[in-house]
């Protein structure tokens, strides 16, 4: 018999929506509190994808599992709802992005619900939301108060398909995050704020943090925290001095040449007269070029023009030439570099191309020497440092530099600061006002928020502005201080600034006075779990912990970092392993699963699929082995009380298993086995084989219940509410059907008993002569003498011996035996 999983769902949705506060307690302060937060979805048009529904399925079943084990839960939803994807949608088909994030955010709430997430929905935020952005601006002008928000003219990343600035992060390798194309530099004046006054925390307090290593390595690599030597090379026959940045002082006699970056404020100065023609057009095509990455990029064929100047090597005075190639950023450290070609590899290209000297000047005698050697070792070729460890002579040649005033120990960051201004209209207005007389005036805080006004057209200009900046009657205000004449800002802020903060929102999501009560916070913070994929690694998720960290300094929160423990959903592609998407036509619509075979079954199959952490292919077949797998359930439980009255079915409630006939007790051996294998599954995020060991009990349930009647009422409940976090709606109905009442949130998660899970047999080596010649189950704890009697009666043992004399024994309790013969 199929079970009616629409119904069941329904009537379930519709009692928990009723009755929230019962049954979730959010507010009974009284409990152990923990914070269940989801990475919130932006509302695209398409509706909830699968990936959605395997971390929302993930972080749900976390959460009733802690209900069930009395824990306080804050789980709550909402939409990240600004920004270019919503924008570009709204674009596409000619409505108002205000218009289309309504009807998509409806949508997706319908969805949500539909799949029996237990979300606080009285806590749901939207980031569009003018009383939400209010706080957003508010933590922009607290900003621009520290100092920590200002504009700047820089080469800044465009990309022409977005039409707006995008923030290095977003434009990583050259390409544009959100569509591919690749981005342009382009000279600008741009909002930055600055998150390199955070660099050295924002690196440091990693280590506390229950993170995935391999993201907290991206932030590191990101933040690039490099510990090295500025050191001066004097220019011959000019009065100018170059200065490098380096991290290897150690290979200074192997330094060949000197680089500079094509806008590196000496280039065309130094240039003599033979090379100036062949000098300025390099830097020209160079500086001018559109299509750059601004990240140091290894890849690409090596280029560069001499400038017919040298320099003087501090260390040794030897003449080195200088010439100007683009793989050195005029961005990081000083511009200028001193290239090793026998110790780097960039440079060792550059030499080979341009036949210029390679000297080797450190060895390690462990490894075969290939060039270029890029590790460290022992110094040869260097003067007076030959010999030294590369480690002590780093140390001294920085040391004798420093004597003669020519280097400088400095600590370089590859972090940028955070532009933060787009050329757009629907995010954020930059709350502040330009004037004639008193330059840039913060919007008053009484003034907050400055509303994005609606328009009819919003597409982008296509010119570095904002399309705001068209409507005069929003643009032109009177001055806060003056009064005279101003004009707004027109830049919007970027997708990442309502996601910086939201989980603080979500605390005290009505609040009117500040953006969230900081005892609230303190009772919350910081969030205890975190779930979400991957791909934030460098973004939202570093933002975040910069933002956090400057409101922990304003005193606005109680807690240094955001998010304790991050835990990353895989990806999951299409039944062909092919990424999802559109154009493949392997796109699953979670909407058509649940219509089919519902919400439970869904939920469950997803977590079958493969550990949580990883990505797995779409599998349709297994779809029906879950549908199957709940509709036993379904059947066992229905067929165990058709028996049964009602009334017979409320009073059979046995204790923990007392008087169990002795034929049920590897049943209830499998029972509390199960128990605290589900238990520890889940809280180690393995939903996988806590689904596995499920399918087991259930399997033996229906065969004990062939062979007894009458099996008592606890094996079938336990199977239930450990079914419970996965799928809430059928094992809530079953827990009715059976003659129960209430909620199962608020149930206990059933307990499971050391006497029935400790081993109670171990796997006995038995050695002749110290080789090993058989392994047996013996019973745990068992003495030598009863250990020797079971060994000697293996047939095989008995024949290894023979009628030899054994000599001696060596016993090693719960571990093995071993005959001297
Ligand atoms: C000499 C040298 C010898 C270097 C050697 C490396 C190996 P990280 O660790 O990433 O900070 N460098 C410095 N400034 C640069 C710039 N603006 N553009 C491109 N490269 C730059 O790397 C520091 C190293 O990167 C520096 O140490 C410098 O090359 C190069 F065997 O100096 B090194
Ligand atoms: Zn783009």
């Amino acid at each position: 018999m199929r079970y009616n999983h629409k119904k069941i769902e329904i009537k379930w949705q519709k009692a928990w929506a009723r009755n929230k506060f019962s049954i979730w307690g959010v507010n009974d302060f009284a409990k152990k509190p923990y914070y269940v937060l989801d990475m919130f979805p932006y509302p695209s048009g398409d509706g909830l994808h699968t990936g959605h529904v395997e971390g929302y399925t993930a972080s749900d079943i976390y959460s009733r599992f802690l209900r069930m084990k009395r824990y306080n839960i804050l789980h709550p939803m909402g939409w990240d709802a600004f920004g270019l994807p919503a924008e570009n949608y709204a674009i596409e088909r000619r409505i108002n992005p205000k218009v289309a994030v309504e009807k998509n955010i409806r949508r997706f709430r319908k969805q949500l619900q539909s799949l029996g997430f237990s979300y606080d929905w009285q806590r749901e935020i939207n980031t569009t939301d003018p009383y939400y952005y209010k706080w957003t601006q508010w933590i922009f002008l607290k900003l621009l108060e520290k100092g920590l928000a200002y504009e700047k003219e820089a080469q800044v990343n465009w990309c022409p398909s977005c039409k707006t600035v995008l923030a290095d992060e977003e434009a990583s390798g050259g390409v544009c995050e959100r569509c591919g194309s690749a981005t342009e530099l382009k000279n600008l004046t741009q909002w930055h704020l600055k998150i390199t006054a955070y660099a050295e925390r924002l690196l440091r307090d990693l280590e506390k943090l229950d993170w995935p290593e391999n993201i907290k390595e991206m932030q590191r690599n990101w933040i690039g925290k490099s510990e090295g030597l500025e050191i001066d090379f004097k220019v011959d026959g000019l009065d100018k001095t170059i200065r490098v940045f380096t991290t290897r002082p150690d290979t200074l006699f192997g330094a060949t040449f000197l680089l500079l970056a094509p806008e590196h404020p000496f280039g065309l100065s130094l240039v003599s007269h033979n090379y100036r023609l062949m000098a300025e057009a390099y830097v020209r095509e160079k500086t001018a070029k559109k299509i750059s990455a601004k990240d140091i990029s290894q890849a690409k064929e090596k280029t560069g023009v001499f400038t017919g100047s040298y320099a003087i090597n501090p260390i040794n005075n030897e003449l080195v030439p200088i010439w100007i190639s683009d793989y050195v950023l005029m961005e990081y450290g000083t511009g200028a570099i001193m290239a090793v070609p026998a110790h780097d590899l960039r440079d060792f290209e550059f030499a080979q191309k341009f036949n210029l000297p390679i000297k080797t000047v450190v060895v390690n005698p462990q490894v075969k020497q290939t060039l270029p050697y890029e590790g460290e070792g022992i110094l040869v070729d260097s003067g007076d440092f030959s010999g030294l460890n590369s480690d002590i002579a780093k140390n001294e040649i920085a040391k004798f530099l420093a004597s003669k005033n020519a280097a400088e120990r400095k600590i370089t960051f590859k972090l940028r600061d955070w532009i933060f201004s787009r050329q757009r209209y629907w995010g954020e207005p930059i709350p502040v006002i330009k004037c004639r007389q008193c330059g840039v005036v913060p919007v008053p805080e009484k003034d907050l928020p400055v509303k994005l006004p609606y328009v009819k057209s919003y597409a982008p200009t296509g010119e570095p502005e904002s399309p705001l900046a068209k409507i005069k009657s929003w643009v032109n205000v009177k001055c806060p201080f003056c009064k005279g004449q101003a004009r707004r800002e027109t830049n919007t802020m970027p997708q990442w600034a309502g996601s910086n903060w939201y989980y603080l929102r979500y605390i005290d999501p009505k609040n009117k006075k500040s953006l969230a009560n900081i005892k609230k916070l303190e009772h919350w913070l910081p969030v205890d779990l975190y779930l979400g994929g991957a791909e934030h690694a460098v973004l939202h998720l570093l933002y975040a912990r910069f933002i956090h960290k400057f409101l922990y300094d304003i005193g606005a929160v109680p807690a240094k970092e955001p998010f304790q423990k991050l835990v990353n959903q895989g990806i999951i592609l299409g039944s062909d392993g092919q990424k999802m998407s559109k154009s493949r036509g392997n796109v699953v619509n979670p909407d058509d699963i649940v219509k089919e075979f519902g919400a439970d079954t869904l939920r469950m199959y997803e977590m079958f699929l493969g550990p949580l952490q990883d990505s797995k292919p779409w599998d349709p077949k297994s779809i029906i082995g879950i549908f199957r797998f709940l509709n036993r359930v379904w059947n066992l439980v229905l067929s165990w009380g058709k028996a049964k009255s009602t009334k017979q079915l409320r009073r059979q409630k046995v204790g923990v298993l007392t008087g169990v006939s002795k034929k049920l007790e590897p049943l209830v051996r499998l029972m509390h086995q199960t128990i605290k294998k589900v238990e520890d599954d889940i809280a180690n995020f393995r939903f996988n084989t806590a689904v596995s060991a499920l399918m087991e009990y259930q399997r033996t349930l229906m065969w004990a219940l062939s062979v007894h009647k009458n099996l008592p009422k606890e094996f079938i409940e336990n199977l239930i509410l450990m079914l419970f976090p996965f799928s809430p709606h059928i094992s809530q109905e079953l827990w009715h059907i059976i003659g129960n009442k209430g909620f199962l949130d608020k149930h206990g998660f059933p307990r499971w008993q050391w006497q029935y899970v400790k081993k109670t047999t171990y796997n006995l080596i038995i050695q002749v002569n110290g080789k090993t010649r058989l392994t047996v189950d013996a019973p745990l704890d068992a003495s030598q003498e009863k250990i020797k009697t079971l060994a000697l009666s293996q047939p095989k043992i008995k024949n290894f011996i023979g009628r030899k004399q054994i000599k001696r024994e060596i016993f090693v309790k719960n571990r093995l035996i071993n005959f001297v013969i």
